[in-house]
């Protein structure tokens, strides 16, 4: 099968011919219909974070299973799935208390199957698995319990964003803030992952909801997604604007979703007394955070996020029933499409914020 590889940082992906072995025991066949292109694959590619190479990237995908290992209970041959960067076994200590985005079995995956292999190969040579899922290649062998059943009137390739962006956006507000009607909202970054954040918050009642972002095709997004004020923090003093337009109080929320400590730093500094931040952007490998304790002294919250804090298995599906009842924006999201021998191009387009989001089509 086709599949891009990342053999170097700071290189382009590879676009070649793959062996992939059959799945064993626990593990499924997917043959991908999508594949999103997300800035946490870019920060491997840019070596803002490590992993072992060469590797397979790609971890927000959709398809439909064609093959299952054995002992395989969950799902069969035609199954529609999305697929899960965190595979949720549902016994650990985690997953018992309803913490299913932290599950032990992602720390086990280590750029390997679940048993320590790879199915991946070019000749002799293993290639990596990326979340155990791998998405920018024809075919995935992914755990079973990576895989999430979806409804078959849902269109493959817009869902196949239902594996990242949007449940680690909407999720951020729904489960790890808990944002309530009539809150006022941050967002700085409003890419792929921070427009998920904002249409959250209109989902949730926000009152205010102000994105944030440099480029203003991006602040433009936003707007289609809900924002109700743009800064833009290129020429505008976000401090100032925030202060504004929340009648000088600041706001109860503010979302970090770029991957920067000085976002970080500004997102906390837009809330006012007793609001939280949640950080959703990765920030690179060693990055330190400095922050005056005096100003969480007043009740403020800091908070970090994976995965919106979400439940695959009951986040995704009830996601998508959303986008189906035309209550949660999919379509909006892509803004070009690519084949995968034109995944450089894609990520170029993310590099330089041309896309809101942009999908691989196989
Ligand atoms: P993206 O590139 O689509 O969006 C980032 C946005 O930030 C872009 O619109 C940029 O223009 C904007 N931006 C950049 N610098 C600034 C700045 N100084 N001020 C304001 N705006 C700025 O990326 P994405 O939405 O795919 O991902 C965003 C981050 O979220 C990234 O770090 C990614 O790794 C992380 C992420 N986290 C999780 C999680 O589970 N926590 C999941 C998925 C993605
Ligand atoms: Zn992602």
């Amino acid at each position: 099968m086709k599949a891009a590889v990342l053999y170097e940082s700071f290189q382009p992906l590879v676009v070649e011919d793959l062996e992939l072995e059959a799945p064993h025991e626990h593990e499924v066949l997917v043959k991908l219909t999508a594949s999103g292109v997300c800035h946490s694959d870019l920060h491997y590619m840019k070596g803002d974070r490590e992993h072992p190479l060469p590797v397979v990237l790609g971890h927000e995908g959709a398809g439909i299973v064609e093959e299952i290992g054995p002992g395989v209970t969950y799902a069969q041959p035609g199954d529609h799935v999305v697929l899960s960067f965190v595979p949720t076994c549902g016994h650990c200590s985690y997953c018992v208390k309803g913490r299913q985005n932290l599950c032990e079995a992602r720390y086990q995956l280590r750029g390997k199957m679940l048993d320590g292999t790879t199915r991946l190969r070019k000749g002799s040579q293993d290639i990596h698995h990326f979340n155990g899922l791998s998405t920018f290649g024809e075919y995935a062998v992914v755990p079973e319990d990576s895989l999430v059943k979806i409804r078959e009137d849902a269109p493959l390739d817009r869902v196949a964003l239902i594996g990242c962006g949007v449940p680690t956006g909407v999720g951020a507000v729904i489960n790890t803030a808990k944002v309530k009607p009539g809150s006022s909202v941050v967002v700085i970054g409003a890419g792929g992952v921070g427009l998920n954040v904002i249409q959250g918050a209109v989902l949730a009642g926000a009152e205010a909801i102000i994105a944030v972002d440099i480029h203003g095709n991006k602040l433009e997004h936003a707007l289609q997604f809900g924002a109700t004020h743009l800064v833009n923090a290129a020429t505008e003093d976000l401090m100032e604007r925030v202060r504004d337009i929340t009648r000088g109080e600041m706001a109860d929320y503010a979302f970090e979703v770029i991957g920067s400590t000085d976002a970080i730093n500004q997102a906390l500094l837009t809330t006012k007394r007793g609001g939280t931040t949640v950080v959703v952007g990765v920030a690179p490998t060693g990055a330190e955070l400095t922050i005056d304790p005096d100003f969480l002294h007043l009740d403020r919250v800091l908070m970090g996020c994976t995965y919106g804090s979400c439940y695959p298995r009951a986040d995704m599906p009830m996601l998508i029933d959303l986008y189906m009842a035309r209550r949660l924006k999919l379509d909006e999201l892509i803004s070009a499409t690519f084949k995968l021998d034109q995944i450089n191009t894609a990520f170029e387009a993310l590099d330089q914020g041309e896309v809101a989001r942009s999908i691989i089509r196989y």
